[in-house]
């Protein structure tokens, strides 16, 4: 019995387009993600009581898992974790600024969201090699973190509600070594209702 299941992907491949292209969709949901989810099966195979946490759960007590595992279950399972949240913060209809609660939050702890938006580019172009860009909650507090690999802000205790993949595989066909172009783009498809609702939860 496998635990961990790839979610499903709540829009087409190229849905997304212009700015992630299908193919890059295409491989980075069924061979990526795929993989850690893959490997995480692979590597709990042997904790059965392990495979009955929840993912958030398996990497909030990571301390938890035994040594053997561990580094396999930070980088699959926080694999995981991160690119379950990364499809559904993006829609077609994605785009343009927050709206409600979060943009209250936001204004309040970054002055605007502009400059949100320019401490978060920040963050991810200055992410060296692979990683990710976070917006957390840290004890109920907005902030920006940034990750090397698939770190997960849940190791920390925190709360990502909004995550940017700076992985090579998830840019590097149509953008190249253009990180900066990527990051750009992206936020048109950002969907900050999604956002807005992992903020309140
Ligand atoms: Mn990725």
């Amino acid at each position: 019995m496998e635990k961990f299941e790839l979610p499903e992907l709540p829009y087409d491949f190229d849905a997304l387009e212009p700015h992630i292209d299908a193919r890059t969709m295409e491989i980075h949901y069924t061979k990526h993600h795929q993989g850690y989810v893959d490997k995480l099966n692979v590597a709990l195979e042997d904790y059965k009581e392990l495979q009955n946490k929840s993912i958030e759960d398996l990497l909030f007590d990571i301390d938890e898992v035994n040594e053997d595992i561990r580094q396999a279950v930070i980088n699959n399972g926080g694999g995981h974790a991160n690119h379950s949240l990364f499809w559904t913060i993006m829609s077609p209809d994605g785009g343009g600024e927050p709206k409600d609660e979060l943009a209250e939050a936001i204004d309040k702890e970054f002055g605007s969201f502009e400059e949100f938006k320019t401490g978060f580019t920040e963050k991810a172009l200055g992410v060296f090699g692979s990683g990710w860009a976070f917006l957390q909650l840290n004890n109920g507090k907005l902030e920006l973190k940034r990750h090397s690999f698939q770190n997960s802000p849940l190791m920390y205790g925190n709360t990502p509600i909004l995550g940017l993949d700076v992985w090579e595989h998830a840019y590097y066909l149509k953008y190249q070594s253009r990180r900066a172009e990527y990051v750009d783009a992206w936020f048109n498809v950002v969907n900050w209702e999604k956002v807005n609702e992992l903020f309140l939860k």
